[in-house]
């Protein structure tokens, strides 16, 4: 891929938006977000986040003709078997207390309450996906994790989503409270970010792009 490729990013998420550019502006690409496209996302109705990502990136691709990426990630609870999971952006509204981020770490919260740490455990997973055009029949795959905890209580800062709520293992943190450059080495999108950019510029050096 030359460096003056523009790529849209397929996503509604102003968080993920932020993230994605400071990961990959500095590395020399342009990036845009759907909106700028006037694009609006169609709702996810697959069952794993490859599939989900998959389609909103195509769909981005399709309406700007441009390559894109798209994210679709989740937080996955060990003590609620994985929920919310592929279900993180939509748990509130399932269980009808909300629909906004707010909304959906207090209602973790309500369902984790009086359990000990221990018991705690928890990972923000992520799933990138970068279609070449709307009918790339090999889109670049990759997969990143982040493991911590949920804190018993909201820890106001920066971030989004789950941010307040979910404590990065190694540093004992908070994510709300991480700098973002720290987060973004750390996090789920983070790694999956850097394995795409380490597959587009093998394809790339093996003129596959
Ligand atoms: P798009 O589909 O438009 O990208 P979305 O927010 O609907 O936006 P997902 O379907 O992938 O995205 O849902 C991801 C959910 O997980 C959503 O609730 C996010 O807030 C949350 N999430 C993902 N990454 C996060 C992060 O780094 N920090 C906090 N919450 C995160």
């Amino acid at each position: 891929m030359s460096e003056t490729q523009a790529i849209v990013f397929a996503s509604e998420n102003e968080g993920k938006i932020r993230e994605l550019n400071a990961l990959l502006t500095p590395l020399g690409y342009t990036v845009s977000s759907q909106k700028d496209h006037g694009i609006v996302s169609l709702p996810e109705t697959a069952v794993t986040f490859v599939e989900n990502a998959i389609v909103k990136a195509r769909h981005a691709s399709s309406k700007s003709g441009l390559a894109a990426i798209a994210d679709d990630s989740g937080l996955e609870v060990d003590a609620l078997k994985g929920a919310p999971g592929l279900y993180s952006s939509r748990y509130a509204k399932m269980n009808n207390t909300g629909s906004g981020d707010v909304d959906n770490y207090m209602y973790l919260l309500k369902q984790l309450d009086g359990l000990d740490e221990s018991a705690r455990t928890a990972r923000f997973r992520s799933v990138v996906v970068y279609l070449r055009h709307e009918n790339d029949p090999s889109p670049i795959i990759s997969e990143g994790v982040w493991e911590g905890h949920i804190l018993p209580q909201a820890v106001e800062g920066g971030g989004f989503g789950y941010d307040p709520v979910f404590c990065n293992h190694d540093t004992n943190e908070a994510a709300s409270l991480l700098e973002k450059n720290l987060k973004n080495r750390l996090s789920h999108r983070g790694k999956a970010v850097a394995s795409l950019v380490k597959q587009l510029e093998s394809r790339t050096t093996n003129a596959g792009a």
